[in-house]
């Protein structure tokens, strides 16, 4: 199973150990597409390989066209995160959005009131692993 997880870089990286867990939690059930969003330098990286805005947007909508499930951390408000979400619903990909209440910023209407979009709200990795690995298995 192909997963393309999405969360925030320009955004704000404040959240970048979380979207690492999320993502070994993932990787335990299929091929993260997008593993570099839990790198803590990526931007230092790609800027190094020399790689442009224009090949970063083809290559993730190339993944993001692949893969079989997207899963979100939308905490960190980011427009880069938002239109992957747009996208993926056009395409009627399955979607889960990972959401912690009581932080900086309130979930947006755009997201909280997509009924195409399983929301779940959570604190810790450990509490939602359960649901975030019911929503991979009934995808699958
Ligand atoms: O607007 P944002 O940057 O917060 O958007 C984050 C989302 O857009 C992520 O889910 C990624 O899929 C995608 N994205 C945005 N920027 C990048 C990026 N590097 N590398 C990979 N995916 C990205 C930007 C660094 C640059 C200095 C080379």
């Amino acid at each position: 199973m192909d997963v393309f997880f999405s969360g925030s870089i320009r955004g704000g990286r404040s959240d970048a150990d979380l979207y690492r867990e999320l993502i070994d939690l993932l990787a335990e059930h299929g091929t993260v597409l997008t593993e570099h969003i839990g790198d803590e330098n990526v931007e230092q990286k790609e800027a190094k390989e020399g790689l442009t805005d224009g090949d970063i947007h083809d290559q993730d909508v190339a993944w993001l066209r692949q893969a079989d499930v997207v899963v979100a951390e939308v905490t960190t408000p980011s427009l880069g995160v938002g239109y992957e979400l747009g996208r993926a619903v056009a395409w009627e990909k399955p979607v889960c959005c990972l959401y912690r209440p009581g932080t900086e910023h309130d979930l947006s209407a755009m997201v909280r009131g997509n009924d195409a979009v399983e929301l779940l709200e959570y604190e810790t990795v450990a509490g939602v692993e359960s649901d975030l690995e019911a929503f991979l298995q009934r995808h699958r």
